[in-house]
């Protein structure tokens, strides 16, 4: 049946996404993207949180078309009382965090927020980020004006967006072993120095 009926097997897929009507309208593997006046956000993701952690951090590559140039300058999200632009520095050898007014991003090109580079800080946490979840996040651009992202929520130390390469029960085998727990401060990891800890005591307000 879902053989022969395509869309059946899409609407089921987006239903149990849980990402509702409004992407449907993309096909499932752009459900990741969202565009405004020649800006696209690829892929956003999030870690997921400790239980009574105050602050997130989410992350995100911004595209730009040939014609156009923007600027990042801020964030924000229902789930946080607060959200900043971030960028890591190094100071000898510890990253440490810092606001930042915005970021640049150049005519036709990319710019990935990243663990240990610049990220959207959200802070003020009503409520963990859970991962599996989606979380809204509103981007706002200089020109692009404000963009739209569901985040997927990875897990906490995620390195990067798996969301969309999960299969459905593969979650939780390879990944759960290599990013769970026990790797704080493991061989040379700026992200467990610059997230792990640094989030979360650093970052509180
Ligand atoms: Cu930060």
């Amino acid at each position: 049946m879902f053989l022969r009926h395509p869309s059946a097997l899409i609407a089921g897929l987006v239903g149990v996404l849980g990402i509702g009507a409004a992407i449907a309208l993309a096909p499932p593997v752009s459900a990741h993207e969202a565009s405004s006046k020649g800006v696209t956000v690829v892929h956003p993701w999030a870690r997921a949180t400790p239980k009574g952690a105050a602050v997130g951090a989410a992350y995100l590559e911004i595209k730009t078309d040939e014609k156009t140039s923007d600027r990042l300058i801020g964030a924000k999200s229902a789930v946080a009382g607060k959200v900043e632009i971030h960028t890591h520095i190094h100071e000898g050898d510890v990253m440490k965090m810092r606001r930042i007014d915005g970021v640049d991003i150049k005519a036709g090109a990319s710019h990935v927020l990243r663990p240990s580079g610049d990220h959207v800080m959200l802070m003020d946490l009503k409520q963990p980020l859970k991962e599996g979840d989606l979380l809204k996040l509103t981007l706002i651009f200089e020109k692009a004006g404000e963009i739209e992202v569901d985040a997927t929520i990875e897990p906490i130390g995620a390195k990067g967006p798996h969301g969309l390469d999960h299969q459905p029960g593969h979650e939780g085998s390879d990944h759960s072993k290599m990013d769970h727990g026990k790797h704080k401060g493991s061989a040379g990891d700026h992200d467990a120095k610059g997230s792990a800890s640094g989030h979360g005591s650093k970052a509180k307000p």
